[in-house]
């Protein structure tokens, strides 16, 4: 059942989330568009290098945003899903203007041409002292060195991005089952809930959103761990567990 990164989890439940009567069209639209890879920083710090890393590894989606501080030009909009945030030596006002911006979950800080540093402690130092002034996931990057750990950063951060749209929807489909009170829809929805593809959906994202998903901004708020969302991911994260124990038994 999965392989650790949540696609095959996430790839279910928006197939089976597209059969369930009052899913909003809305919400299902959005689930349904590929995760964003949005590449972002000053000119010449190394975002062309960096999207056609991320392209050689894999990822999909992989967009090089204008520069941000030109002058007479005001900073690209930040997408909604995955923020890749380059910059190089130390960060400038500039970039930690676009940071503050940034949801920390869903945003990764390169710092590129590490190689500048001339070793890897130092270039580390860096990394750390940029994390510790933002909150943002920081990690250096070499030409042709660290890609790895690149790699692992940005694919946590599409975790996330997936995590918070399983949470939009059941959160729209909860909205949906109330408003029908005793119908016929809300007793679809609550059928869908207890189906596999909506359990193991559900534990994934609230496990994947409890460890790491505070806003830069109010969006976070609502993200803070309450003992209510506490208590919840157990449960879910419970009945998880004992339906893959279920699976793995019956598929035998
Ligand atoms: N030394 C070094 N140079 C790099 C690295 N990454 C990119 N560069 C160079 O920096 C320059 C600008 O890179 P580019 O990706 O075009 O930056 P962009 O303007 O942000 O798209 C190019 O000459 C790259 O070859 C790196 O990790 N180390
Ligand atoms: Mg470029």
């Amino acid at each position: 059942m999965g392989d650790g990164s949540g696609a095959a989890e996430f790839a279910a439940f928006t197939r089976a989330v597209g059969d369930v009567v009052g899913a909003p069209a809305g919400v299902l639209h959005a689930m349904r568009r590929p995760v964003e890879i949005q590449v972002v920083g000053r000119a010449g710090v190394g975002r062309s290098t960096l999207v056609s890393a991320l392209e050689r590894s894999g990822f999909a989606n992989v967009v090089e945003a204008p520069a941000v501080d030109v002058p007479g030009r005001t900073d690209p909009e930040l997408g909604p899903d995955v923020v890749v945030y380059v910059f190089t030596g130390a960060l400038r006002t500039p970039d930690v203007r676009v940071l503050a911006k940034a949801r920390r979950g869903s945003t990764v800080a390169v710092l590129a041409k590490a190689d500048a540093f001339g070793s890897r402690e130092v270039a580390a130092r860096a990394s750390n002292a940029a994390a510790a002034e933002t909150g943002v996931r920081t990690v250096p990057l070499s030409a042709g060195r660290d890609l790895a750990v690149v790699v692992d950063a940005v694919g946590a951060a599409v975790q996330v991005v997936q995590a918070r749209r399983v949470r939009e929807m059941l959160d729209a489909l909860a909205v949906t089952a109330a408003q029908d009170v005793g119908g016929a829809i809300r007793d679809g929805i609550e059928a869908f809930l207890r189906s596999d593809p909506a359990v193991f959906a559900a534990s994934e994202s609230a496990a994947v959103l409890g460890a790491d998903d505070r806003g830069a901004d109010d969006r976070g708020a609502d993200e803070e761990d309450s003992e209510g969302d506490r208590r919840r991911r157990a449960v879910v994260e419970r009945r998880a567990r004992t339906r893959r124990a279920v699976a793995a038994g019956t598929s035998r």
